[in-house]
Parts: structure tokens; C-alpha cells; sequence
């Protein structure tokens, strides 16, 4: 399918120069008077943009001259950072483009550094649906992501006098130059009103006329695969008032009520809520899930029908990815869709959406799960609130036989919960309305069967199963690390950029004195970037001759910040004793980062809590030179590429049982740190490629937490340990918070008198033992240190998402890659 049409952009610098200038004065109008850095980096994006824009269409062309099946992953969240960097490593142009500017007197980095993060997710579901956008594109396979294009992204976090304060994050606010706005591909989407059952040719025949309209415009972003052959597209849903005014209203003289009903129609795509594990009942929520739910779907349908009339095949044209349940509303809008609108029998459209439908976990908290008030989506959604009830009855009637005499446990497969009022179970609604439900690494999904959905598995034993998560390695090793990068291209070739796998290569340099000394001047380099890219972000100052420990991540209970302060605490009470576990420790600097759900208490006072431990210790001249905290204010993925690379210890310590996966361990797998971490999560497989010995790895397993659980007793544990209860004290003295009197109250009293529901003290002593080994290690024997993070980097290949996505196409999207053929008339610098 080469399309033989040129098109004007050539990829040589002068080319790009030419372009840049062209776009600062026609797309900017620059003059003298008019020259800003984010003009300029807009006309960079644009003159980007213009040598993507080709490929997309042939990519649209081809895949749909193929007729091929695509993905459509559904997310709520994209946490897809800058755009930039990633699209011109992924053209190939990066030299060209550095040239054009250093010829114009530019440099890439300062103009890199103008565009905001799009930050329009919480944390790893959201980063895992970019980098699943990233491998799909590479691995040429057709696919959508659909999500959401909120105005208002993840917040913007302030540390003020310890404490955690949220600001709005505006992204939009100097435009974006890598959307596109369609305003002919629009849909309306209704909420409320009733269903009225007409009876049509011996038939019912259901109609819901909804009492409010939104229209959803879609907003599309290129996602350019490695080499810019296949360009797949991020559809992002607005929500837009389908009228300017009420005219009505406005003609009946409520102007302001005219004005009020347009912004609050408008309102449903302002803002990502915040919440990472705590479900929050909100109706503005359920709003957005369905308006994203519903746009998504009439697109699907819309694509399908141009090309089909027999809803049969519909599977054999679209695989509709769940990312959690938060657009599992999918299931009873197809249902509606193929029942009301197309006039399908029920059985036959039942067996379309499941065959459709695949649905992935990504959580074991309880309170993570979301449940919608049975009265309120009964509201907001009458007829979805219909197909449900109908959807559980008939998968009632099925569950009965594998329960004969035990209808409690009817109840507990049950999608409504009899509670008052009652409530809808969406994990159940997903599992049942799909063929596939996936855990994201092995532990996850075992537990998923285990303890979570232990009935489901005994009815629909073959739809479990696991997907271990992965990362994409070209953002975080190829771009993140770019020195890295090259010292690896040297030693094994590029082909690690489109295989991971070959990154095994790497291990004979693992013993090669050359490579793990370059190896070590780069990540001494990196630090001395990370900590010039701090100073700048936030005024910090962080030695860069200091081992990082570096533990990056959204900040809850199960993922234990605290567990690590505590440790801080034993290290900075030994140190002030001359005890023998800090002797002659190396430097450190211990740093944190992450965001705190706005509500969720707890979290925003470990934050305050690690803000005053290092305010204190920082400023204590008995251990200044070798103690270092610091919390980095406002994580998000642009800081992540610049920490990741310069990390030496990854802190990967949630109480086994708690991670779903984890990415973040992955990320800094790849970059040559050593992990420190319990059996959880992927940490396990990261142990089974790389090898226990070339980890350090503490505390309870998951099995071991469930024993100890029938009869754990912090106190005893502290009681039992005298440097611990010594680290308690002196935490719950004042110590820290002199001016500010039991502030810290609600931490004692969920490790004390709430008993500790994340073991915090039953793994602080090998938590403790092994961070110690780490430090030894570190300073007694360099080589072996840099020999381990060489073999860590060689043994990361299995946590690629090109690997992840390749078993999802496998073995639940049933999906091939559809090459789009590369038009050479717009290749690289000939
Ligand atoms: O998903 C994370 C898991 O905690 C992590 O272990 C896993 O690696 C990652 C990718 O599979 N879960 C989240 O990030 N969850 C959310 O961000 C979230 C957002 C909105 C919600 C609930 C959860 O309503």
C-alpha cells in the first residue's frame, strides 16, 4: 500500500530550520515584539507534528484497506508526560532536529523543557496505558486508546511548610500542539429521564429518552511507534453543551441559567480525579466513566458499520481492553446498543459483548473497589440500570448449578450487593461481561483467583489470567537515559530498541572493567543531571557525590513511606551513637517523591512527616555529611526521567500481598539500580530473571503476612527490639514536630492502635538488615556493586511492554500487526 504522494517535509536540518522559522512566523506571528520560549517551542512541535502527520494517514489507510481487527483500549487515564523527545527519538530526526537549532541559535533541551507533562492520570494505570499506547504503535498493531481529555490534569503539588497542597494543573493553558481537534466526529450522549417499553411486531421495544445531553467532541494525538511506520491514535473525548444557550431559558430571560446548564454540561471533562485506591461514590464520576463509555463505543460502531452489517463478526473486528473497571459500563452499552438500537436478541448480543470484552485488574484493596449506589446509576442511567439486573439474573440462573445448596454464595457473585442502599458491583459486571480477566503479575492474578474472586473462578475458570506488566523501553531507557543508552548500542547494537529481549547480550560486559566503569561515570553523570534538574525545579540541593536512594511512587500506607522513614530513623539514631551500623556508611541522600490523594489523610501526614524528619536530621551537624532526606515536591513522569537514571537503591516495599505489580521497579531495573524490595508484586519475577543474590529482598511473604495475621501484635514486635522502640520514641516524642504538638497523632494511632494493617513492624528488622547490606555493599566493594547493576539491566528484558502487549494480542486480543509501509519520500536526512 505505499502511497507515492510527497509530501514537502523533508528530514534534513536545513529542512527543519526552515519549517521551525516558517511556523514561528505564520503559526505564531513572532516579531521582536512577540518571542516567547513557548512560541518557540510550539513552531518546534509543529514543524514534528507535520512529518507525522503523513504516516498517520497512511497508517488510517492501510489499516483500513486490510480490514484488519484493532484494539481499543479504554482508560480513564493516560499518563503520557511530554510528547515531544519521545516523537522525535521515534522519527529518527533527533540529530537533524539539534542541528536546525543550534543553527538558529536554539538548543533542543531548553525548548524540551517548555511543554508541560500531560498529566492526565494518577499514577501506574495510567503510565501503563501510555506505554501500552507505545508498544501497540511499535508492534504495528491497529489500536485506539480512548479516554477523556480533561482540562485539569493530575494536580500540581506544593510542599508549604511540610504540608502537601494541591494546585491546578492547567496543560492547556498555551494550547496544545499535538492534538487535533475534530469537530465533525462528534457524538451525543444522554444522562437521566426514563425508559418507556413499547410493544413493536410481538417484541418490547425499549426507548430511553435521557433528560440531559452532552456531546462529546473527540481531540486526536498521534502515538508514533519506533521508526514512525505505524501511527496509531489517542482519541481523547471533550465534553462540549450541544447547544451555545438554552435558548428556551434564554428567551424565557434566565440568561444566567442559560449560561449555568452550557457550563455544567461543559463541566464533566474539567477534572481527573485524584483518588489512586479510594473509591469515592462521586456522580460527577460516574458521569465522566459513561460520557467516555458511550462516546467510545458510537465510534467503535460507527467504524464498524462502515465496513459491516453483521453484528456477528463485531469480535472479529474490535477487542475492547477494560483498563480497570472504570469504563466497565462498555458491557450494558453495547448491550444497548445491540439490543435498543440495532435490534439484536438478547442471547445473540450477549455473546458479541463477551466475545468483545476484556477486563483488567489492577487492584487487591477492597477499598479500591467500585461499587455505585444502586439508586444513583439508576438515575443517571435507567436503561443501563435494566440491561444489569437482566444481565445478573441470567448469570444467576447459570451460577446456581456450581452452587447447588449454598445460595449465600449466590449473594456473594451477585452484581447487586444487598446493602442499604443497595449496590453495583462493577468488578462483577466486568468479569461476567467479558471473556478475559487479567491480573498484571503472577502473584496478582494468582491472588486475584485465590482470595478475591474465588467463586468466579470456580464458574469461569478459563477467563483468568495473568499479564505481567511492563515498561516501554525506548521512553525509559533510550530517551530517559540517553548516555546509557549509547554505552549499550556500543557494546551490543540498537537492536534492544524494537527486541528487548536481546538486551540479555548485556551480561558478559557485566564482567568487562571497561564497560562498568563507563557505566559507573554515567550514572554519576546522571545524578549530577538529576540534582541540576531539582535545583531548578524546585530550589533543591542535592549532593551528587552521595549514594541515591531513591523511593518515587504515590504515597499510601500499603506502599510503606513510612516503613522507610523509620529505617531513617535507626540509621540516624545509630549514626549519632557511632553505632556499628552506620560506620564509615557512605554518604547518603534518602529521596522521596510522589503525591498524596487530596482526602486521604494519612498519606498527606507521611508526607509532612518525612518534610520534618529532614528538616531536622538535614540540619544536624552530627550527621550532616552523611544523612540527607528529601521529598522532591510535584513527582510526575518528566521527573521521572531525570531521578530513574540517577538512582543506586530502588525502594520497592509494599507489604507483600498489597502491589498489584508495580512499574516503577521495572524503570529503574532497566537503569541500573539495584532493587531493595519484598515478594511482591513483579518484584518476584524481577527476582526470578535477575536472581535473589543480585537483589536485596526482606520481609514476610505474602503467604507468611496471611499466618501472621490471625495473630499480629505490633507492640510485641517493637517491644522485642530495642533500637526500634529506641526510632519510636524518638519519633513520637516531638522530636520532629516541637512547634507542632501531636501532629502525628493519627500515624501512632494506625500503627499502634489500629494494628498496623500494613506489618510495618514485622518487616522493619530485615527491612533494616538488608538496606544495611545494600549500603556495605556500596561502599566496600564498587565493582561488584556496578557488576550487579550491569546484570540487572541485563536481566530486565522480560519487563518490556512490547512483551506484555504481544501476549494481550495473543492471548485475549486474538490480533495481528498490520505493517504500514514506510512512503521513503519522507525518511530520514538523505
Ligand atoms: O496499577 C496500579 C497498581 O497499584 C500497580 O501495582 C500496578 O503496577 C499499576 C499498573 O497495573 N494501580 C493504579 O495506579 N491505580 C490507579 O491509579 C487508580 C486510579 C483511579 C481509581 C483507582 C485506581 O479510581
Amino acid at each position: 500500500m505505499q502511497d507515492q504522494q510527497k509530501t514537502k517535509y523533508g528530514h534534513r536540518a536545513k529542512d527543519i530550520a526552515q519549517d521551525f522559522a516558517e511556523h514561528l512566523k505564520y503559526s505564531q506571528d513572532a516579531d521582536i515584539y512577540h518571542t516567547t520560549q513557548e512560541g518557540r517551542y510550539t513552531a518546534l512541535a509543529l514543524s514534528v507534528r507535520d512529518r507525522i502527520i503523513h504516516q498517520w494517514n497512511q497508517s488510517r489507510k492501510t489499516q483500513r484497506a486490510n480490514g484488519t481487527k484493532r484494539v481499543y483500549y479504554l482508560s480513564l487515564e493516560f499518563l503520557m508526560g511530554r510528547a515531544m523527545t519521545n516523537n522525535i527519538i521515534n522519527l529518527g530526526i533527533e540529530n537533524e532536529v539539534r542541528d536546525a537549532l543550534t543553527s538558529l541559535g536554539y538548543t533542543y533541551e531548553e525548548l524540551s523543557e517548555v511543554e508541560p507533562d500531560a498529566g492526565l492520570g494518577n499514577g501506574g494505570l495510567g503510565r501503563l496505558a501510555s506505554c501500552f499506547l507505545d508498544s501497540l504503535a511499535t508492534l504495528e498493531i491497529p489500536a485506539y486508546g480512548y479516554g477523556i481529555r480533561y482540562n485539569y490534569g493530575i494536580f500540581r503539588q506544593q510542599i508549604k511548610n511540610g504540608w502537601q497542597t494541591e494546585q491546578p494543573d492547567n496543560w492547556l493553558r498555551d494550547g496544545n500542539p499535538w492534538e487535533i481537534h475534530r469537530p465533525d466526529v462528534v457524538y451525543p450522549v444522554q444522562f437521566g429521564g426514563d425508559v418507556q417499553v413499547i410493544r413493536e411486531h410481538g417484541r418490547d421495544r425499549f426507548k430511553w429518552s435521557g433528560s440531559e445531553i452532552v456531546n462529546g467532541v473527540a481531540y486526536d494525538t498521534p502515538i508514533i511507534g519506533y521508526g514512525c511506520k505505524t501511527v496509531n491514535t489517542l482519541r481523547l473525548w471533550s465534553a462540549k453543551s450541544p447547544e451555545e444557550f438554552n435558548f428556551h431559558e434564554f428567551n424565557d430571560g434566565d440568561y444566567t441559567e442559560a449560561v449555568r446548564s452550557k457550563i455544567s454540561a461543559e463541566n464533566l471533562s474539567q477534572v481527573l480525579y485524584p483518588n489512586d485506591t479510594l473509591y469515592m461514590g462521586k456522580e460527577l464520576r460516574l458521569k465522566q466513566q459513561y460520557f467516555f463509555v458511550a462516546c467510545s463505543l458510537a465510534d467503535i460502531i460507527n467504524r464498524f458499520k462502515r465496513k459491516e452489517s453483521n453484528w456477528e463478526v463485531l469480535p472479529d473486528y474490535a477487542a475492547i481492553q477494560l483498563n480497570d473497571t472504570h469504563p466497565s459500563l462498555a458491557v450494558p452499552e453495547l448491550m444497548r446498543l445491540l439490543i435498543d438500537e440495532e435490534n439484536l436478541e438478547w442471547d445473540k448480543a450477549w455473546e458479541i459483548t463477551v466475545k468483545t470484552m476484556g477486563y483488567t485488574n489492577h487492584t487487591l484493596m477492597p477499598e479500591a473497589l467500585e461499587k455505585w449506589s444502586l439508586p444513583m446509576l439508576q438515575k443517571i442511567l435507567p436503561r443501563h440500570m435494566q440491561i444489569i439486573f437482566e444481565i445478573n439474573h441470567r448469570f444467576l440462573q447459570q451460577a446456581v448449578s456450581y452452587f447447588p445448596l449454598q445460595p449465600q454464595m449466590l449473594s456473594k457473585v451477585s452484581i447487586i450487593e444487598e446493602t442499604n442502599p443497595k449496590q453495583v458491583r462493577m468488578a462483577h459486571l466486568a468479569i461476567i461481561g467479558s471473556h478475559s480477566t487479567n491480573g498484571v503479575a503472577e502473584l496478582h492474578s494468582q491472588l486475584l483467583k485465590k482470595s478475591m474472586f474465588p467463586q468466579f473462578n470456580l464458574i469461569f475458570k478459563d477467563r483468568f489470567n495473568n499479564k505481567t506488566n511492563g515498561i516501554t523501553q525506548r521512553r525509559w531507557l533510550l530517551a530517559a537515559n540517553p548516555k546509557l543508552a549509547k554505552l549499550i548500542n556500543s557494546a551490543i547494537g540498537d537492536g534492544w530498541i524494537t527486541d528487548y529481549n536481546q538486551i540479555e547480550k548485556l551480561k558478559p560486559f557485566a564482567e568487562d572493567k571497561n564497560f562498568i566503569s563507563d557505566f559507573a561515570a554515567i550514572k554519576q553523570e546522571n545524578k549530577i543531571r538529576a540534582s541540576s534538574f531539582l535545583q531548578k525545579d524546585s530550589n533543591m540541593l542535592i549532593n551528587p557525590n552521595t549514594f541515591f536512594d531513591v523511593q518515587v511512587k504515590r504515597i499510601h500506607e500499603y506502599k510503606r513511606q513510612l516503613l522507610n522513614a523509620l529505617n531513617i530513623l535507626l540509621i540516624y539514631n545509630d549514626l549519632k551513637q557511632g553505632g556499628t551500623a552506620t560506620k564509615d556508611m557512605e554518604p547518603i541522600s534518602f529521596l522521596f517523591g510522589g503525591k498524596a490523594a487530596p482526602g486521604y489523610v494519612n498519606a498527606k501526614l507521611i508526607i509532612k512527616l518525612i518534610n520534618n524528619i529532614a528538616k531536622v536530621i538535614n540540619a544536624d551537624p552530627a550527621t550532616k555529611d552523611r544523612l540527607a532526606i528529601h521529598f522532591m515536591p510535584n513527582y510526575r513522569v518528566s521527573m521521572a526521567e531525570a531521578i530513574i537514571p540517577a538512582t543506586n537503591l530502588s525502594e520497592q516495599i509494599s507489604t507483600a500481598g498489597t502491589e498489584a505489580s508495580g512499574t516503577g521497579n521495572m524503570k529503574f531495573m532497566c537503569n541500573g539500580a539495584l532493587t531493595i524490595g519484598t515478594m511482591d508484586g513483579a518484584n518476584i519475577e524481577i527476582a526470578q530473571e535477575v536472581g535473589e543474590e543480585n537483589m536485596f529482598i526482606f520481609g514476610n511473604t505474602e503467604e507468611e503476612i496471611q499466618k501472621l495475621s490471625l495473630s499480629y501484635d505490633p507492640f510485641t514486635f517493637v517491644m522485642a527490639d530495642k533500637e526500634i522502640k529506641d526510632a519510636i520514641d524518638l519519633l513520637f516524642s516531638g522530636y520532629f514536630n516541637i512547634n507542632e504538638p501531636n501532629i502525628f497523632e493519627p500515624l501512632r494511632r494506625s500503627l499502634f492502635e489500629e494494628g498496623d494493617r500494613y506489618y510495618h513492624f514485622a518487616d522493619l528488622r530485615m527491612y533494616s538488615d538488608a538496606h544495611r547490606k545494600a549500603r556495605e555493599l556500596y561502599k566496600e566493594d564498587r565493582d561488584a556493586w556496578n557488576r550487579i547493576a550491569v546484570i540487572n539491566i541485563a536481566s530486565s528484558g522480560k519487563f518490556s511492554s512490547d512483551r506484555t502487549i504481544a501476549q494481550y494480542a495473543k492471548e485475549i486480543w486474538n490480533i495481528e500487526a498490520c505493517p504500514v509501509e514506510k512512503d521513503l519520500s519522507e525518511d530520514t536526512a538523505l
